[in-house]
């Protein structure tokens, strides 16, 4: 919850099997880019079809169509926000095509726009119940700020010439659950002459949110699907499913490079609370297999990452910067005194800690750490490397959780 800036942060999540609390930390309002970087990352990915282009160009986000290109472009948030107390609010330098769009979607693709369309602006839903137009006017051109937020339950549609006063277009009752959506920018072609369409920036100045501590990723695996907080990957020869509460990943290839895992949709804070909890000993044991939690600098491309992993009987702890290890320590694995694995940060330090029980916790490696913990992508994954004897099988528990 945040009042007047100040954000503090509500005790344990309730439901071990999700993401973040509701309206806590992690909401939309941390997407926020100005479109100065030259490209969609790394808070977006882009996508575009045939006859429309992207560019980031003069501190905006440029979409340009070729002439009866009836196709979509645009970028959508790389990562899954709480939608709750929370606004996408998006400067528009220009509309352009058939429709000028910008979109609040959930993990179900159940969505909200609004879109200018021939002069007009409308608030739309789609893919859920009751979809179609909601409210519809004529744009005032001086109207280039938009925004789709939460407001106790309902969702407002609104436009201002200011960033200041909103003239609001429409509100009503959440029409789809908001804990975990993404933020869209886009557009279509589609009318008889090349056009463009220009965003200048997302959520920029935005009231300050702030991430969520790790610890409150905890995950029992007690209900189905993996998605969200997950996104899972599965190597051909590799499964992973959730079974009587725990993650089973089963190996049934013997040769080459076999992982699965599962990516965090969110982004984490890991410069403050008690960090991520694991049995290590879910792990196996064996030649060329690896386990790991790594986490890592968001943009990055794992390159800047924290890291505890398990290749056969070695456990190893690791700071890496640019791909390079910068601090490490080894021990022979104890899957008595080692059995749980703990990495936490302090402000610009990270622990990495062993428990046998999780009440006592053994300090294995302190370091200073030369990128910022948080915003942090978390993936944990496991596989083989070269040849094993199948078949082999994980079953975790829980992650911060049993
Ligand atoms: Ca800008
Ligand atoms: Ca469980």
């Amino acid at each position: 919850m945040c009042v007047g800036g100040v954000c503090t942060l509500e005790p344990d999540a309730p439901d071990p099997d999700g993401g973040p609390p509701a309206g806590v930390c992690g909401n939309l309002t941390l997407l926020q880019d100005s479109f100065d970087s030259g490209g969609p990352q790394p808070l977006f990915n882009s996508f575009a079809e045939p006859g429309a282009t992207l560019s980031e160009t003069g501190g905006q986000l440029n979409i340009n169509f070729n002439a009866n290109s009836d196709f979509y472009a645009g970028y959508t948030a790389a990562y899954l926000y709480d939608f709750h107390d929370a606004a996408f609010e998006v400067a528009v330098a220009e509309v352009g095509g058939v429709n000028t769009i910008i979109e609040v979607r959930n993990h179900l693709g159940n969505s909200a726009q609004l879109v200018h369309d021939s002069g007009e602006v409308y608030a739309g839903i789609f893919n859920v119940a009751g979809s179609g137009t909601l409210a519809q006017r004529a744009w005032n051109p001086a109207e280039r700020f938009w925004r789709i937020r939460e407001d106790d339950g309902e969702m407002v549609w609104e436009l201002s010439t200011d960033r200041q006063t909103w003239s609001e277009l429409h509100r009503r009752a959440l029409p789809f659950p908001v804990d975990h959506v993404r933020g869209l920018v886009s557009g279509d072609g589609g009318i008889p002459t090349a056009s463009r369409i220009r965003f200048d920036d997302v959520n920029v100045g935005a009231p300050n949110s702030v991430f969520c501590p790790v610890d409150q990723l905890r995950d029992d695996f007690a209900t189905s699907p993996l998605r969200p907080p997950w996104d899972p990957y599965t190597n051909t020869g590799c499964t992973l499913t959730e079974t009587g509460g725990n993650l089973v990943a089963t190996w049934t290839s013997s040769t080459g490079n076999v992982f699965c895992g599962l990516n965090s949709l969110n982004l984490w804070d890991l410069s403050r609370g008690t960090g991520i909890v694991v049995d290590g000993t879910a792990f196996p044991r064996i030649a060329n297999f690896v386990s790991y939690i790594q986490i890592d600098e968001v943009g990055s491309s794992t390159a800047d990452r924290l890291e505890t992993s398990l290749d056969g009987n070695s456990l190893e702890f690791r700071v890496v910067e640019n791909d390079a290890i910068a601090r490490n320590r080894v021990l022979t694995f104890d899957p008595v005194a080692h059995r749980w694995w703990r990495t936490r940060g302090e402000t610009n330090m990270i622990v990495f800690e062993t428990s046998p029980d999780r009440s006592t916790w053994t300090e294995q490696l302190r370091a200073d750490v030369p990128f910022p913990l948080s915003p942090m992508e978390l993936n944990i994954g496991f596989g083989h490397y070269a040849n094993i004897t199948p078949p082999v099988t994980i079953t975790l528990g829980g992650i911060n959780a049993d």
